[in-house]
């Protein structure tokens, strides 16, 4: 058995019990796929995710990438390059494609579940099969010739990058100082230094598209002044796609990391080794940040899940241990000393632990399903105007929880899988240190989790003047009243708790614009929004966690009447996790909301010495 423990069942779960998508399908944009199709793909592929693509996880972990200096090139090792094969040659890279550049018509939610199975078995697999996703960027903004690069990037089976970040321009994308000079021909001359590129060089592929945020020159300061440049590693006929001499783009170091090793993270130079780095400008205009949002706001959610599909990976491993591992009595016994020893899930702190593990696991799952189903719309446009624009809205609302909670709940609850193993976890016989290791970059990249923390209020709350908040808001408060026709429910006490978190949030909320619009009056009063911003996106994260997973305890109730065998645990499970989380994580949100609430600038004020 290979160390990738999926959950198919909850994915399905999610899919066709909660979100209820197979009405989606089979229509407009997903004519071609049905329920079956839908299942069909996530089983197919979790075949291929437990067995071909988790073989290589820990190889290319023990024996990652080798750089040569001279040739300015990395060497992958051969085990992940097989899974590679194997996935690309199943033609999994159509997933998140339109029909129009040969998708498999299914929409978001599917896709994003199918992801999870590649992402928990070994991620940086999808990271280097970004070409076609990148490509779909390309086709949307291009102009009509880039359109059909775009074509030749996903025919020929192209690798592809993400160019932002620089050596003193990481969160602050703006001080970028890469720089584009336009050529007589309409092409430009890329001339800097980029650092932490992913995939940037790999020898799977016959070329690489990197692309690249430069400041043309002459263009005004911070991300405004940037634009997107489509720069290949080498040229190539465009009409055939056939490759050509090589381009001025070198990778130039490959770093050396605490985890995610197989994945190359590089420093790429351009025009500094006797040969010009050529970039033409994407669809030919200036708008080089926003185009790249479209790219981001992709990966955010592909980090999201990642975090969380390791997470329960993580879990499930843990829970397979604690199920065999005995040491010591029951607490119940523990005076008798000739009482027998029991398994470690008998003992109140493991199972408190594991249902906390399973809690953001399954929650977080829920949630980055959830916001999907937002983009499902975007994807198939049905309905009006409005309740597309509004799905958009939802959608950039909850991207920062997916990517900066599931990231940070991930990193958190990965080390209680360890700590579920024992000393057995802190060995490389068991894949827990490798998650946390491989793991950890996700609260990091795509914007840390301040940085999420600050889009989350000041961008997705403040300036959508609370439209995407007040929808979810009142979705949870419907929530709520919905137990009140039912007094007796068995979820009555939990409805409670989450009616209380959802008014903790708000408050939360309510001090935190306050001080914003205090600002007004004394500028300082905006590091209270600062100092309390990351609390508050956690503190969000759990209200929804808790709605979803109540959502789902409801629903679960209601199946639990006949079911039998593997579904009654399943379900029992369901309702067991959500009234866990109310009671014992719920309650938390008032005493963050005391702490928020009684915002000061006394850290502000501390001399640095005094740190
Ligand atoms: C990185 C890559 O870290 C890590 C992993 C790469 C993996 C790649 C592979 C991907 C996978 C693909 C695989 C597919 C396979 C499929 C297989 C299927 C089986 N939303 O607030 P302002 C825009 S890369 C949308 O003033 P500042 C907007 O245009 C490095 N747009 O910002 C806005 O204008 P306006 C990642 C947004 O103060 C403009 O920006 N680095 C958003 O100038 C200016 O906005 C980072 O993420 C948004 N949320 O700059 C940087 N926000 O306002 C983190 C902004 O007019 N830093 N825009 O609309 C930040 O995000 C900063 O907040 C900042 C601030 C740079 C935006
Ligand atoms: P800094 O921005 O220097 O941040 C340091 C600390 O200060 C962080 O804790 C941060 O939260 C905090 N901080 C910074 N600014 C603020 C602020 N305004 N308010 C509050 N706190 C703040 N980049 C790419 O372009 N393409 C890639 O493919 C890519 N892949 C990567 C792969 C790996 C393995 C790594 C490590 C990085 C990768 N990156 C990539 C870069 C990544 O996106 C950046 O590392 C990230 O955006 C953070 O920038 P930084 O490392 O410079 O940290």
């Amino acid at each position: 058995m290979g160390h990738y423990k999926s959950n198919v069942r909850d994915l399905e779960f999610n899919l066709f019990e909660v979100l209820g998508i197979q009405d989606r399908l089979g229509k407009g944009v997903l004519a071609e796929s049905d329920e079956e199709t839908a299942r069909g793909v996530l089983s197919e592929l979790n075949n291929l995710a437990t067995g071909p693509l988790a073989e290589s996880f820990e190889d290319a972990d023990r024996n990652p990438p080798v750089y040569d200096p001279k040739t300015f090139s990395a060497t992958l090792p051969e085990s992940f390059k097989k899974s590679y094969q194997q996935l690309w040659d199943g033609e999994w890279w159509r997933l998140g494609l339109t029909n129009k550049l040969g998708g498999f018509g299914l929409p978001p939610t599917v896709q994003w579940a199918a992801s999870e199975l590649i992402l928990g078995a070994n991620p940086a697999l999808y990271m280097y099969m970004a070409g076609p996703n990148f490509a779909m960027v390309v086709d949307q903004n291009g102009t009509e010739e880039q359109q059909r690069w775009a074509q030749i990037m996903i025919d020929r089976a192209w690798g592809a990058t993400m160019v932002l970040t620089e050596p003193d321009a990481g969160s602050d994308v703006g001080a970028g100082r890469t720089k584009a000079v336009q050529q007589e021909d309409g092409s430009w001359h890329i001339e800097g230094v980029k650092r932490f590129i992913t995939s940037a060089d790999q020898d799977m592929t016959e070329n690489i598209m990197h692309l690249v945020l430069a400041r043309p020159e002459g263009h005004g300061p911070g991300t405004k002044g940037l634009s997107l440049f489509l720069v290949p590693k080498y040229h190539f006929d465009t009409n055939t796609g056939e490759i050509g001499e090589r381009n001025g783009a070198y990778v130039t170091n490959v770093e050396h990391k605490m985890g995610l090793k197989v994945s190359t993270t590089c420093e790429l130079t351009f025009g500094q080794h006797g040969t010009p780095a050529k970039g033409w400008l994407l669809g030919e205009v200036h708008n080089g940040i926003a185009q790249m949002f479209q790219v981001i706001e992709y990966a955010r959610m592909m980090v999201g899940t990642k975090a969380i599909a390791t997470l329960s990976t993580g879990y499930l491993n843990a829970l397979e241990f604690a199920k065999e591992r005995a040491q010591g009595p029951d607490l119940t016994k523990q005076t008798d000393k000739t009482a027998p020893r029991v398994t470690i899930t008998h003992h109140p702190d493991v199972r408190r632990s594991l249902m906390l593990q399973k809690a953001y696991a399954e929650g977080m799952r829920a949630v980055y399903l959830y916001t999907a189903s937002f983009q499902d719309q975007v994807w198939t446009q049905e309905g009006d105007e409005e309740s597309i624009k509004l799905a958009e809205r939802v959608n950039d609302l909850l991207l920062p929880i997916v990517k900066g909670v599931g990231s940070e709940r991930a990193t958190e609850q990965l080390v209680q899988s360890l700590q579920t193993f024992g000393g057995s976890g802190f060995l490389q016989d068991y894949p827990i240190e490798q998650y946390i290791r491989d793991s950890k970059i996700d609260s990091l990249y795509e914007g840390t989790t301040a940085i999420q923390s600050m889009d989350f209020f000041f961008r997705k709350i403040v300036r959508d003047k609370g439209q995407a908040l007040t929808h979810i808001a009142g979705e949870i408060s419907n929530f709520v009243e919905g137990g009140a026709s039912e007094p007796d429910s068995r979820l009555k006490k939990e409805r409670e708790l989450l009616k209380q978190a959802l008014d903790d949030v708000q408050g939360m909320l309510g001090s935190m614009i306050g001080n914003l619009t205090s600002a007004q009056e004394d500028v300082n009063n905006v590091y209270k929004v600062g100092q309390h911003s990351v609390r508050f996106l956690l503190s969000a994260g759990d209200l929804i966690v808790g709605w979803k997973l109540l959502q789902q305890a409801e629903i679960a109730l209601g199946k639990l009447d006949g079911a039998t065998g593997k579904d009654k645990s399943f379900y029992e499970g369901k309702v067991a996790v959500a009234s866990f989380f109310a009671k014992q994580v719920l309650p938390e949100l008032t005493a963050r909301r005391a702490i928020a609430e009684a915002a000061d600038n006394d850290l502000m004020e501390v001399d640095e010495a005094a740190f």
